[in-house]
């Protein structure tokens, strides 16, 4: 038999796929790729997989108003059924309750294949349809995604453009580094990456000579050949530490006056607060001991290293996925300003180097390929993590970032390329709130959890099944994807299945523009060429890049330092902030008057942490990092990601210590609690954590057992995690705040259903 090798791209990593026989057997990575993932090997596995829906389906009580279970029985049916049964969905509640009823914002990853992006083409054509409830931010980087523009004028930091590591290598001499540099994390970036580079500068970095220390409740953080600093830490206290360390410039006279005169403004603000003037505490680093469990004098300690030298402050994004995730941002900011390396060669702040591949990544600043993305004439849209929130509470009201709003009433909800069952916090409560809507709408390649909780569920191809252009504007690459395989069963493409509801709502020629596939594929490809045309940059006309399959940008010329112009003509180059300058204290803010952000970077303890009232009853913190054998809920049945099960189960790691005095082993199962809810995972005992902290990744599929007792099987984290925004400034998720705690598991041990495709009634 032959095989045939085609290109192909996925969030973690560019390949080629080997086809025999109409099947996809290996993904061999591209060529030019420094540090390829282990995860390439799930799609061969995933594509061909028994949870692939391979018919359009309806969720048998659906009309009857039976609560949707996630175990359901489906009856399929063919498409013409299904995408007339969706079309009138819309219409009828377009028609009796208005666009605002119909919530489609459609959280979440879909694919690295810009043409088919699942998230793009539902809002697309929702928007086109007369508009829907959309959301805004990310549950990436979301706090501070509406911090910073107050703060420093953009969020594009936590977009990647961040000081690179080019610059970092030949000038930083000491990274601090506040939630480590995780290896794992850095297989991944969204969008698809061509080579995987975090490892070999931090290589170069270590060779130059730089020091790292990691602040983090593990030490795994950090990877071993780095040979960094371990700092362990409360998880969310790292505010107090920063606030610890500009004390200590204070009073011992470190602190840049210079820089802060001319680039900052409320640095008195902050001044007064460091020392106590009006709450009678001076934030010390004995004060900030007892919060953070760190020695005083390391932290006087640390602040005095990073004066001395061209230090730079990074903080991964997972900071800010907390109560109050505003502050470690705005901390380090501060920071970074008293140290007076802001704009300078390796000096100042960045976020997330180490949180993503493409994070820091020399690059030319062009945008990626994309399909734009229309208005929306319902001019409706909530934070992104109050989904339940909106659900549970029509015509409750709730603040955002200055201004007051109500949550519209939602009938209909349309979801494609997401899984709010792995996403969202407190999977309990979002299981209450799901049950509000009417109708719920699913497009997913696999019976997902998600697919499971919907009413009428549509089969989605996978990029193998499709062409499609891929890339991100964090990667120097540009990818041609090449359709490999026949669609799997009946599954159709996300832009083909919308075309054709298009078509009955009456707007099909607005969706398409006229194109096709392989027309949008040109045209994406097009408006990145044109764009790189206007800086100087030459890429391949199309055929040549697709019969390659891919194009690569040329280097910068010069090293990304962020704010290096800013720093040379602070007047020219002013900020988008009110004052054009860095605000350690912001009058907007303070005019919004929350209690919960006030106007500079402050400590505030968090709903649930370790120095609080309720670690009384709840001992352990939870924290939920990203899996290193999959993305997110993607590919959790396949063999690199179920290789890492025990029992069944998601591991879960506690320190030696907390394991001993609940008489738990590694391999042990254990049930995991609290008052939101529990779950089942394996124990792994690890004396590389803070004590007192407990640790597992995301993205079991949810597994709920029926009532009485809401048991989650499997290990999914997110029945435990804490549902409320960070603050009412940003209302990004606060993931990272739940306590919990945890017992060996003595009953018998209950399948785990989630990885079973739903049983399907007899056809009529
Ligand atoms: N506790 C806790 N929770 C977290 C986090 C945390 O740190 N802690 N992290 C959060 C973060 S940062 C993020 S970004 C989110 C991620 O949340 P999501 O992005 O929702 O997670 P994914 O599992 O990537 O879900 C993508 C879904 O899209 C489907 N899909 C992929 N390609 C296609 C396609 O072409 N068409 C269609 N129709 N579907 C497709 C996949 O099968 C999958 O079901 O999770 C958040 N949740
Ligand atoms: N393999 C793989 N890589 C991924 C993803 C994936 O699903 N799989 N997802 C991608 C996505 S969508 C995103 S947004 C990024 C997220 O990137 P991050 O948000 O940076 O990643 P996390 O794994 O959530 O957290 C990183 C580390 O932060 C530490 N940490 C947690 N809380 C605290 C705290 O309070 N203080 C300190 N100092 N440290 C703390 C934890 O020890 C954890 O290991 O990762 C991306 N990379
Ligand atoms: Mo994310």
């Amino acid at each position: 038999m032959t095989i045939t090798r085609y290109p192909s791209l996925a969030h973690w990593g560019a390949f080629s796929a080997l086809v025999e026989n109409g099947r996809v057997i290996k993904c061999e990575p591209f060529a030019r790729d420094a540090a390829p993932s282990p995860m390439l090997a799930a799609i061969p596995e995933m594509v061909h997989s028994p949870l692939r829906i391979s018919r359009p389906a309806i969720r048998e009580g659906w009309r009857e108003g039976r609560p949707r279970s996630g175990a359901d029985r489906f009856r399929e049916v063919d498409w013409d059924e299904a995408l007339d049964l969706v079309a009138g969905e819309l219409t009828r509640v377009r028609g009796a309750f208005g666009d605002t009823a119909i919530f489609g914002g459609s959280y979440g990853w879909s694919s690295a294949g810009r043409v088919h992006h699942a998230r793009t083409l539902v809002r697309r054509f929702l928007f086109q349809g007369g508009g829907c409830v959309d959301q805004v931010g990310n549950y990436s980087w979301g706090a501070a995604q509406f911090l910073l523009p107050h703060v420093i004028g953009t969020y594009q930091p936590v977009t990647g453009r961040v000081t690179d590591w080019n610059s970092v290598v030949k000038h930083t001499r000491l990274v601090l580094a506040f939630g480590g540099l995780r290896l794992e994390n850095s297989q991944v970036t969204s969008g698809g990456t061509g080579s995987h580079v975090l490892k070999a500068w931090l290589d170069r970095a270590k060779a130059a000579g730089v020091e790292f220390v990691v602040v983090s409740p593990t030490r795994s953080d950090a990877p071993a050949f780095l040979g960094a600093q371990w700092l362990s830490i409360r998880p969310n206290t790292d505010t107090a530490l920063m606030l610890a360390m500009a004390h200590t410039l204070v009073v011992e006279g470190r602190h840049h006056t210079a820089f802060l005169d001319r680039y900052c403004t409320g640095f008195d603000v902050l001044r007064r607060y460091l020392m106590g003037d009006n709450d009678g505490t001076p934030k010390s680093a004995d004060w900030a001991a007892a919060i953070c469990n760190i020695d005083a004098g390391t932290i006087r300690d640390l602040a005095r290293r990073a004066s001395g030298t061209r230090s730079l402050i990074t903080c991964s994004w997972s900071l800010q996925r907390a109560h109050h995730g505003e502050q470690p941002y705005w901390a380090a900011i501060a920071l970074a300003a008293m140290l007076g390396g802001i704009g300078l060669p390796g000096g100042g702040f960045a976020f997330g180097h180490g949180s993503l591949n493409g994070v820091g990544v020399p690059r030319m600043d062009l945008p990626g390929p994309e399909i734009s993305t229309p208005r929306n004439p319902a001019n409706s849209a909530i934070p992104v993590a109050r989904v339940a929130d909106m659900l549970l509470d029509p015509g409750g009201s709730y603040e955002f970032n200055g201004r007051t709003a109500a949550y519209p009433d939602i009938r209909l909800v349309y979801w494609a390329g997401g899984n709010p069952f792995h996403h969202h916090q407190d999977l309990n409560r979002l299981r209450r709130a799901w049950q509000r809507p009417e109708t719920i709408i699913v497009h997913d390649s696999w019976w997902t959890p998600t697919a499971r909780h919907a009413d009428i569920v549509l089969p989605a191809t996978t990029s193998l099944e499709r062409n499609d252009v891929g890339g991100s504007s964090r990667d120097p690459f540009v990818f041609a994807m090449h359709r490999a395989i026949a669609p799997v069963g009946q599954s159709r493409n996300d832009f083909d299945i919308f075309r054709d509801l298009a078509s009955r709502c009456g707007y099909e020629e607005a969706f398409t523009e006229g194109r096709d596939e392989m027309a949008w594929c040109r045209s994406i490809y097009h408006r990145m060429r044109s764009a790189g045309a206007e800086k100087n940059v030459a890429l391949p006309d199309f055929d040549s890049f697709w019969a390659e399959g891919f194009a690569d940008l040329p280097l910068p010329a010069d090293d990304f330092v962020l704010f290096d112009e800013f720093r040379r003509d602070p007047v020219r180059h002013r900020l988008g902030t009110p004052s054009g300058r860095i605000e350690i204290a912001s009058e907007t803010i303070a005019g919004f008057g929350y209690a919960d952000c006030p106007p500079h970077p402050a400590w505030l303890a968090p709903a649930e942490w370790l120095g609080g009232a309720s670690a009384a009853r709840w001992p352990l913190h939870l924290v939920t990092h990203q899996p290193g054998d999959r993305l997110h809920s993607q590919m959790d049945p396949a063999s690199v990601s179920r290789g890492h099960k025990v029992h069944g189960r998601e591991q879960i790691r506690i320190h030696p210590r907390d394991a001993e005095q609940r008489n738990i082993k590694t391999g042990d199962v254990v049930r995991v609690f609290n008052d939101r809810g529990a779950c089942l995972a394996a124990a792994h005992v690890d004396a590389a954590l803070s004590s007192h902290v407990v640790m597992m990744a995301t993205g079991a599929w949810y597994d709920p057992a029926n009532a009485p007792d809401d048991l989650e099987r499997h290990g999914n984290p997110n029945v435990l995690t804490l549902d409320i925004g960070t603050s009412r400034l940003t209302q990004g998720p606060s993931a990272l705040s739940a306590l919990v705690d945890i017992e060996r598991w003595s009953g018998p041990l209950p399948p785990v259903n989630a990885w079973t495709p739903p049983a399907f009634c007899a056809d009529r």
